[in-house]
């Protein structure tokens, strides 16, 4: 029951940060966190500006369980909290994860197994402060992840409950987190997952976060206006805003990653272990593009292209998405300053990525076509689209340029779960639609552009 009220919190794991010794600081050539000395209270302090302590809010999620598995490999010490919203969301809207994910008892066995080391996790609400509160007296972070928010467009525009929700949710989480940083660790990183989509799509170049302009004969970097273009889409513009102005009045250090749409299944430390994979959702509010399109391809349903297909938008699969955020955690933003990063590894159009998912396929002897359908969105389906992505790649950024083999691993790993997402099927065709309808989407007829998943 998603739009519900509190839970109350319990302590499933524990870290003990023991008596070990760390000297020095991030070795640069494999990222592992090599600072910090005991405090003698089983608690391990950074030293040099190297990380050590990172909170994961939202940890049970499909890019949270993904990070701490790559944070814990690079010696950092994680801990996360979750409520499970995700996986009601998920069940809400008929469906589940292609992957199949284990309770968090049997995540937190099986990654300790495989590591070697605990992730010390909460299970709770992140709208209740005195939960957060109790994680970050007990924790004492060095940094924060802030995953814990609603991230669907199409479950916030579902009706009015699932708006307030949405906006609720989103907001009172980062509210929480920015008053614990605050009151509890000043000098903690939050980062933030903000989202490509806070802009929009404006018939402009993109910058990141801010801009100069001149204005009637006088010049100022303010920030990049804002178009989103779904209540979720405002709850992130909304938790930017205050997070820009908490940096600043009360001198905190912050990134906010505008991050574009993530694809993939695995990232390298996952091993093979099927508990350590995290979740693949391919319903309508949870399943994102390139996700769905694998799941299509792997039990031949057409590729559902929304509109006429030519939306353009910054992508990146799962392992990029996961290298940023290291760089983003291991390179901290000064003190008092709020820093926006846009993060993706290219800008594609839906058909493009579409006709790739199908090259993909057509390796592992999978046929597949891709259709048009109606638009349940109000967005520009043909547009111009200049994002600006130089500060990750400054940091060391080596994005994946090879995006079809990255497809091909997915549907690999996909092809295992058929009988899932057959089982599924009925949630590949949306029926929430922007104008408050609920009625399934119908496939066009003829399709728009005659040769199917040609790019344009
Ligand atoms: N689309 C299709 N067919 C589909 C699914 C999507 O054509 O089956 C189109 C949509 O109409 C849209 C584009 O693909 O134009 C992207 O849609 P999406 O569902 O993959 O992504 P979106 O709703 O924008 O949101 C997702 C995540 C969100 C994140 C955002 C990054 O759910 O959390 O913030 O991607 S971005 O899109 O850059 O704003």
């Amino acid at each position: 029951m998603p739009l519900g009220g509190r839970r109350d919190f319990v302590l499933v794991g524990m870290i003990v940060g023991g008596t070990q010794l760390h000297v020095g600081r991030l070795d640069p050539g494999n990222g592992r966190a090599q600072g910090g000395l005991s405090d003698g209270h089983g608690r391990i302090a950074a030293l040099d500006g190297g990380l050590v302590r990172i909170f994961i809010a939202g940890v049970d999620g499909y890019l949270g369980w993904a990070l701490a598995q790559h944070l814990i490999a690079r010696g950092h010490d994680v801990a996360g909290a979750d409520t499970f919203f995700r996986r009601q969301w998920v069940e809400e809207m008929g469906s589940w994860s292609a992957t199949p994910i284990g309770s968090m008892k049997e995540r937190l066995q099986a990654l300790k197994k495989h590591c070697g080391k605990e992730l010390l996790f909460w299970e709770g609400d992140l709208r209740n402060y005195g939960f957060v509160e109790k994680i970050f007296r007990d924790f004492q972070p060095d940094a924060i992840v802030h995953f814990g928010e609603c991230p669907s467009a199409p479950y916030s525009m579902i009706d009015v409950d699932h708006a307030v929700f949405v906006q609720t949710n989103n907001i009172t989480t980062t509210f929480n987190l920015l008053f614990a940083v605050r009151d509890i660790r000043p000098d903690a990183h939050l980062v933030k997952l903000g989202t490509m989509g806070e802009y929009g799509t404006p018939n402009l170049e993109i910058p990141e976060g801010f801009f100069e302009i001149e204005y009637r004969g006088r010049k100022d970097r303010l920030p990049f206006p804002r178009q989103a273009g779904s209540w979720y889409h405002w709850s992130k513009v909304h938790g930017s805003n205050n997070i820009m102005f908490a940096s600043k009045i009360w001198n905190l250090r912050a990134t906010d990653i505008m991050q574009g749409v993530v694809f993939g299944t695995r990232i390298d430390d996952m091993g093979n272990d099927a508990l350590l994979l995290t979740r693949l959702d391919f319903d309508q509010a949870f399943g994102t593009a390139v996700n769905r399109f694998c799941c299509q391809a792997v039990i031949g349903h057409p590729l559902t292209l929304f509109g006429k297909g030519y939306q353009r938008r910054g992508f990146l699969p799962l392992r990029d998405s996961m290298q940023c955020l290291t760089l983003s955690l291991e390179n901290p933003p000064e003190s008092g300053e709020y820093r926006v990063f846009n993060q993706f590894e290219e800008v594609y159009n839906v058909t493009e990525l579409a006709s790739k998912v199908a090259n993909a396929a057509a390796a592992l002897g999978l046929d597949v076509e891709a259709r048009n359908l109606e638009n349940p969105r109000k967005e520009l389906e043909d547009h111009y689209y200049q994002p600006e992505h130089k500060h990750l790649l400054r940091l060391g950024y080596q994005p994946t340029h090879d995006v079809e083999a990255e497809m091909r691993i997915m549907i690999e790993d996909l092809m295992g779960y058929r009988d899932r997402i057959e089982a599924k099927k009925a949630v590949l065709i949306p029926d929430v639609w922007w104008d408050g309808r609920r009625e399934k989407i119908k496939f066009l007829e003829p399709a728009p552009d005659p040769d199917g998943v040609e790019a344009r």
